[in-house]
């Protein structure tokens, strides 16, 4: 038995937990002023190689969502989408400013984190405005 991994784990599933937690407590008082954050982890599809991160920021009118890839050239557009990154509805449901060199920044109006978490998003990233039927990197938001 490996008692050094097993506490490793039960760390990672106590920080999860929390975050949830933050995130649950902040849908019960949407005025508070203090941001809820949740980190989507990006995976790379189609051999893209584009991983990385989506990072979810609470703000007072909607929620910033931060995207940061590695191994990403050029513009691709991006979107949150309903579904899961492993059945996607193909039409997004809020669009994101396009992730330039693996770097996107956008406050996505009217909406909150915990929405987010609950409603059964991705974070998807096209290859190219000219190539929008392949799917570069895509992050389910919630982790499912
Ligand atoms: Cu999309």
């Amino acid at each position: 038995m490996n008692l050094y991994r097993s506490s490793l784990a039960l760390v990672a599933a106590a920080a999860c937990t929390f975050a949830v937690a933050s995130v649950a407590a902040r849908a019960d008082d949407m005025s508070a002023a203090m941001p809820a954050h949740v980190t989507v982890k990006m995976n790379a599809q189609n051999g893209s190689n584009e991983n990385g991160t989506a990072t979810l920021t609470q703000q007072a009118d909607g929620v910033q969502v931060v995207i940061a890839l590695e191994n990403a050239t050029g513009s691709q557009p991006s979107h949150i989408h309903a579904g899961t990154c492993a059945k996607l509805n193909p039409a997004p449901k809020y669009p994101l400013s396009n992730t330039v060199d693996g770097k996107g920044t956008t406050l996505v109006k009217g909406v909150t984190v915990a929405d987010l978490v609950a409603g059964g998003f991705a974070v998807n990233v096209h290859k190219s405005a000219s190539d929008l039927a392949t799917y570069v990197s895509c992050g389910n938001i919630g982790g499912k």
